[in-house]
């Protein structure tokens, strides 16, 4: 169904899902301003439609790769905003315990895959997982989240090459917000547009708006149905913009006023509004009551991630390395490696 004629409650959702981004984001902006937060936040401010509308088509089983500015999908694909909260003050009760702030939290329970800090890196290891899903015989999809500068690293084209060659169940969702860190996109790359890259590995590309997330829902829809069915990978690429700096450090003075301005007046959230009040009886009392929700439930997150502890230093290293199965060491010991078959005479 296309999400214009979707019923109300899931409309509502949408916007729902939106609003809780930009306001998790706001919260931890006041919280990096009085110095609760180490190190670096990357805010989506402008880019929630892309998580809301990409999300909203996922089930548990799926699995999403997300990356530095993905909070709204962490938090749509169901991970709680108090734990949330917590990692990204470094905190132990985090799912990386306080071994850093922000980045490098996942959950296997949610299907979440940990974003890391090499960009583009996720992509051949989200393709691998969605490779998983195919040999298993199993519908779930996997989702693999980037920046149009991370698409110009060679891990996309093996990420992308792999998928395509395995018609694999990927979603590959660029989120073109027209700069990479200070760099504008147009020093980036010499084509328009990440989606024309699609071709040639054998799929698809879609180009949408990203600031409008219907348009964002439809596009999902077909890739998702696409590759439940078998019908390999698709590559959505969602214009946007990054209305703030690329962190909360950074001023963005690089950025022309008059373009940020511009798109300021191409809101996601502003304009969803606009099509509910006007198609789904939408008004003030329905926003307040849904912001005074979130309010609520950010509250009790920052209150939580406030209280929670450090990890005490004794505890540094712990869980560095995975436990030792005794997999890994009888592929790793020479003793048990097979003597390579040779004729004639060998050093070997
Ligand atoms: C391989 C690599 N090069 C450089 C960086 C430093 N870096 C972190 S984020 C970023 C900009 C990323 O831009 P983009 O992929 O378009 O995503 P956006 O931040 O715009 O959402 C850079 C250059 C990095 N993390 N990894």
């Amino acid at each position: 169904m296309a999400a214009k004629d979707l019923p109300k409650d899931k409309l509502f959702n949408l916007y729902y899902n939106m609003l809780l981004t930009r306001q998790f984001e706001d919260r931890l902006s006041k919280l990096y301003r009085q110095g609760k937060i180490f190190g670096g936040i990357f805010l989506s401010t402008g880019q929630e439609a892309i998580p809301a509308g990409t999300c909203a088509h996922l089930r548990d089983d799926d699995v999403i790769s997300p990356i530095h500015r993905d909070l709204g999908a962490f938090l749509i694909k169901g991970m709680d905003p108090k734990i949330l909260m917590a990692q990204i003050l470094g905190k132990a009760t985090g799912p990386s315990k306080g071994r850093d702030s922000f980045l490098h939290a996942g959950s296997k329970k949610l299907g979440i895959i940990p974003p890391t800090s090499i960009l583009a890196s996720t992509i051949p290891i989200a393709a691998g997982v969605a490779f998983t899903f195919k040999l298993r015989g199993k519908d779930s999809v996997a989702v693999s989240y980037f920046g149009e500068g991370g698409s110009n690293r060679g891990d996309f084209h093996e990420g992308c090459n792999f998928a395509g060659i395995h018609k694999v169940p990927l979603v590959l969702i660029c989120e073109n917000n027209k700069y990479a860190y200070s760099t504008p996109v147009e020093k980036e790359m010499a084509i328009c547009c990440v989606s024309y890259r699609a071709e040639s590995y054998g799929f698809q590309g879609l180009l949408v708006d990203g600031n409008d997330v219907l348009a964002v829902y439809d596009a999902m829809q077909i890739a998702v149905e696409r590759a439940r069915a078998g019908g390999g990978p698709t590559l959505i690429e969602c214009m946007t913009y990054r209305i703030r700096g690329h962190s909360e450090h950074d001023e963005a003075k690089y950025q022309p006023e008059a373009e940020k301005q511009e798109w300021k007046k191409k809101d996601p959230i502003t304009r969803f509004k606009g099509f509910l009040t006007e198609k789904a009886g939408f008004g003030e009392s329905e926003e307040e009551e849904m912001l005074k929700r979130i309010s609520a439930i950010l509250d009790e997150a920052a209150q939580f991630a406030l209280d929670s502890p450090f990890p005490p230093g004794e505890s540094a290293l712990e869980d560095v390395f995975a436990p030792d199965e005794g997999v890994r060491s009888t592929h790793l010991t020479i003793e048990s490696r097979q003597k390579p078959v040779v004729s004639g005479e060998t050093n070997l």
